[in-house]
Parts: structure tokens; sequence; C-alpha cells
């Protein structure tokens, strides 16, 4: 079941390790190595001998290179079974040519239309017909031939020949096989998954060639790999792992600077509830252009705050509510000063479960370096948002684009006598970014700035309400200033005015809401008798 490789066809886009690969497989097994175009000058400069494409099919590469490899000679040379008389005479009489290993990766179609401003005729461009019919071509007769269509692969490939006399393994070649049509599975994945999204965007109006919202196609592939195994899930009695969408996937779920896949700098493995935390935080403090901190445990952000620079949105953050911020996770929107860890570290001693921003100064990395249990994650950027999320539910998974705040302010309506002040509007909107993440019913008060009273996932409105206002209140009697002058932020609108009522009581004086309820005028009423200013956003911000 040993197959010596005695011709190789060579044809990659992804020239990593290519010149290395071809030059062991001539210079140490006597491989003939026929190529293409750009594969075939990169080899003949590094000094590899090559046949050219078009010498071995007698036929030139042509249609700008949409035909080169896609002949009878290559296909024939791939697919006959030497084990078949019949097979070998055909071969023979038609002066085909036996290739025993294929090494071909692909255009690259997925980075392409990752690219805000690819065309519809650069993508359709980027598609590969030859590379894929090779590979399949050769995975099919596994039994002779060898497929290679992974750079990483190379190196176990020489190291087996070199303990085989020149020669693969049945078993590798299966793997290998194996591995192939997972790849061009995912590569064709991801072209329907760009058209369909297309079409979508094109009959939504919008324009169509640039890099598309998430549309949740009709059906789609999920492209997983185990990104790791965790400790356990969200019990000890639980087994679980973390996947990360695979290439595949990229194009509508693509993450400008993914969680999964942030560098890990130092710490204890990341646990189930680290990174569902980490990742509502992380989502959290990317709706905020200034600098901006938020604390988060148990999915609810029970410090936030912006400030001059993050050090003081840090100490800000952790003023709404020492409390609850022990053992919480930090995310920061910008790199992370020494300042704000000796903040964290040696005036507040806060116990952190994670940290995570987009990068860390050295002099911070030196210092957190102390705390070697601490889960530092530097995820490279701050900008954009994952486009999809999922959950599954028994026998089938939910998925919707990610809900980020977004309105624009001149589209807000004001429907009270009192309209709200500068300063009110700037804690309306700060309060209603941050009231995106609080678990509904979601009620999120706001003083200069900071989350000071969160009322997260009751089952009724009012309860919400009445456990902010406590929380605020506290939070004012903490810090020495005086209760009252607070802005509160709704994710859902009221459906009757009796959370007014409890808010203006607590001293809120204004609010921002979605609006929408049939009776809105109640709670119209309701803020009129208080003297309160109610902002109406159009948009409803469930968090389930
Ligand atoms: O345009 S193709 O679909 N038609 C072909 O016949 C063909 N043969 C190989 N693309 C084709 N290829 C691809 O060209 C390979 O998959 C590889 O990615 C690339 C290598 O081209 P070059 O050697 O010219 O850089």
């Amino acid at each position: 079941t040993d197959k010596k490789i005695s011709r190789a066809l060579i044809s990659v886009t992804d020239k990593t390790g290519v010149v290395e690969f071809a030059q062991s497989l001539v210079s140490d097994y006597g491989v003939e190595i026929i190529s293409t175009g750009g594969t075939a000058r990169v080899l003949e400069e590094a000094g590899v001998p090559v046949i050219p494409i078009e010498e071995f099919t007698g036929f030139p590469e042509m249609m700008d290179g949409r035909v080169k490899t896609l002949h009878p000679k290559v296909h024939g040379g791939l697919l006959c079974r030497r084990d078949s008389e019949q097979h070998m005479a055909e071969a023979a009489e038609h002066g085909i040519q036996m290739i025993d290993l294929v090494c071909v990766n692909l255009y690259e179609f997925e980075k392409t239309v990752a690219s805000p401003d690819v065309t519809f005729v650069d993508a359709i461009e980027h598609i590969d017909i030859g590379g894929p019919s090779m590979l399949r071509s050769a995975a099919k007769n596994n039994d002779s031939v060898t497929v290679v269509c992974d750079p990483d692969d190379y190196a176990r490939i020489l190291d087996e020949m070199s303990v085989h006399a020149g020669c693969t393994t049945l078993g590798t070649r299966r793997h290998l096989a194996a591995k192939v049509y997972t790849r061009t599975a995912s590569y064709d994945t991801a072209i329907s998954t760009w058209l369909n999204t297309y079409l979508a965007n094109e009959d939504a109006g919008a324009a169509g060639t640039t890099a598309p919202a998430f549309v949740p196609p009709a059906a789609f592939d999920l492209h997983l790999e185990k990104a790791q195994d965790l400790r356990y899930g969200e019990n000890p009695h639980q087994t679980a792992a973390v996947y990360r969408f695979a290439d595949s996937f990229g194009n509508f779920a693509s993450f400008a600077s993914p969680l999964v896949g942030a560098e890990q700098i130092q710490g204890k493995p990341l646990s189930y509830n680290n990174f569902l935390d980490a990742d509502a935080a992380w989502n959290a403090v990317r709706e905020f252009e200034e600098p901006a901190v938020i604390i988060l445990k148990h999915q609810n952000p029970c410090g936030s705050a912006t400030g001059e620079d993050v050090t003081e949105a840090y100490d800000r953050a952790f003023a709404c509510d020492p409390k609850s911020a022990f053992g919480g996770i930090i995310a920061v929107n910008r790199e992370v000063p020494l300042s704000l860890v000796e903040h964290f570290a040696d005036v507040n001693k806060q116990f952190v479960e994670v940290l995570i921003a987009p990068s860390f100064s050295p002099e911070a990395l030196e210092r957190l370096s102390k705390r070697t249990n601490l889960r530092v994650l530097a995820t490279g950027g701050a900008d954009g948002h994952a486009q999809l999320e999922a959950r599954t539910v028994d026998g089938g998974m939910l998925v919707q684009c990610v809900d980020t705040v977004d309105e624009d302010p001149s589209t807000f309506t004001f429907p009270t006598t009192r309209k709200p002040t500068d300063a009110e509007m700037e804690d309306l909107i700060f309060a209603w970014k941050v009231c995106k993440t609080v678990k509904s019913n979601a009620i999120l008060i706001a003083k200069d700035r900071a989350g000071i009273g969160m009322g997260p996932g009751q089952p009724n409105r009012v309860d919400s309400a009445l456990l902010a206002c406590q929380r605020a209140e506290e939070a004012c009697e903490r810090m020495g200033v005086e209760a009252g002058g607070f802005a509160c932020a709704s994710d859902a609108f009221f459906p009757f005015r009796d959370n007014v009522d409890v808010l203006a009581a607590h001293g809120v004086t204004a609010i921002i809401q979605p609006g929408g309820s049939v009776r809105d005028d109640e709670s119209i009423q309701a803020c009129d008798d208080h003297g309160i200013a109610m902002v109406f956003t159009g948009t409803r911000h469930f968090r389930h």
C-alpha cells in the first residue's frame, strides 16, 4: 500500500514553503515536477527544475488562466486506477502519464470577499475551478495518489517519504483525502454564502457589491473547528469546549477583532463562564468611541463609565458598584496603560477574572505578569462587531444579527413637555448604550456618564426599575454625592405609567426608551406630571 512519488503537479496561490517542498522532492527523491504559470516561475527562479503545464498537456494555458489544468492528461493521470489493466491501457493509448502527487491550494476567495470594496467581477474571478477539480480527482484516487492542500502538511509528507523510501502510506493518503473534501466543501460554502448574501442585499436594494450585511440564508453549513477543550462547562459536572467559525464562515461572521482567537497573553485557561462574560463585556465596551470601561459580572455590566482616559473610566466604573466588581471582567476599549493596572491591582485591590482590551503597554504587561492567574486577552482591535450570533435550542439553532446601538440620535423624538438638557442627553445616550448589555427587563441609571444603577433580568419592569434606583442611591451615598439628577434607560417600552412613577420618586429626571406602547400617552403624561424629559429612540434592545 506504500506508493512511490515519481511525478508531482504543483499549483499554488499561497506559495509558503513550496520552494523547499519542491526542492526536496526533486533532489532527495528525483521527482519530476509539473507546474502552472506563477508557481512554475517561483520554482524556476529558486533553481527547481519544472515542466510547464502547457508542455505536459500539449495545450496552452488560456482564457486568462481559467483553463490551465483542466485537461484529460491531468485528470487522467490523477484518476487512472493503477491496478486496472484497462485503465492503464487507455492511459497508454492516449499518452497519459501518471501523476502521483498533487500539491494545490486555491485562489483566495474568502480573503477576496472579506475586503469591504470587493467588486462582483473580482469575487467571481477568485472562484478557483481547476484547483478544486485536481484536489477532488486526486483525493478520490487516494489508493495511489497523494494530495496536499495545506502547506502545513509539507514537512509531514517529506518526513514520511524519508522513512518509507520515497513513498507515502495509505493511511496518510486517506487522511489527506478527507482533508481535501473538508476544504473543498468549505470553499464552496463560502462561495454560495457570498452569492446568496449578495442577491439578498440586491433584493433589499442595498449596494450588492460591498461586504454584505449578514442575512440568514435559507440553509447553510456551519463550519466550526475546535479552538480548545474547556476544563468544564457552566458547572463542573458539564463537559465543554469552545469552537471557532472556520474560514468559510468568515464572509458573514467576520469579526473585526474576534474574542475566540484573541491572544491570551497570560493567566489560567479561560473557563466556559469566562468566555461568556468576556464576550458580553467586550461587545458592550465596543459601543463607545470615547475611552470606556465595562466591568461585568454574570452577563451584566455592574460598572460602566467613560472618561478622559481609560484609567479614569476604570476608576469611575469601579465606583459604580465595588461589591459586584469583585471577581468581575474588565473590558477596555483602548490600550491598557500601567496606571489602569495599578488602579485595579494596588488602589482598589479588585479581584479580576479576565482583563480584555485591544492591546497593553509594555509597562502594563510587566506589572500584570506579577498576577500570574489573571487572564489577559489582547484582541488586537476595538473596531467592528461580529455580525452574527447563534444559540442552540432543543433540536435547532437560533441565529441573528448581533445587536448594536447604531441608531442616529437625530432620529430620536421628544414627546414630553420638557426636553432634555445637553448634559442629560449625554447621560441618556451613555445609559442607552450600556443598557443593551443588561439582561431584560433592563433598566440602567446613569449619572455623569457612569452606570451607577442597574436593574437586570426581572420578569417585570417595575422591579428592575426599583432595583436600579436602589443601587443608584446607594452608589451616591457611597460616593458622597447627592442622589438624584439621574438619567434612565429602559431596553423596551413602558407598558404602564407605574415605571415612570417609581423612577420619578427616586430622582430620575430624564428617560430614554424605545416608545411604541399602546399606552405611551400614559407614560408621557406621568413624565409631564413629574417634570421628566423623555426621549423615544424607536429601537428596542432586548437581551434575553
Ligand atoms: O482558473 S482556474 O480555475 N483554472 C485552472 O485550470 C486552474 N489550474 C490551477 N484555476 C486553476 N488553478 C489554480 O491556480 C490553482 O488552484 C492555484 O491556486 C493557482 C496557481 O496558479 P499559478 O501557478 O499561476 O500561480
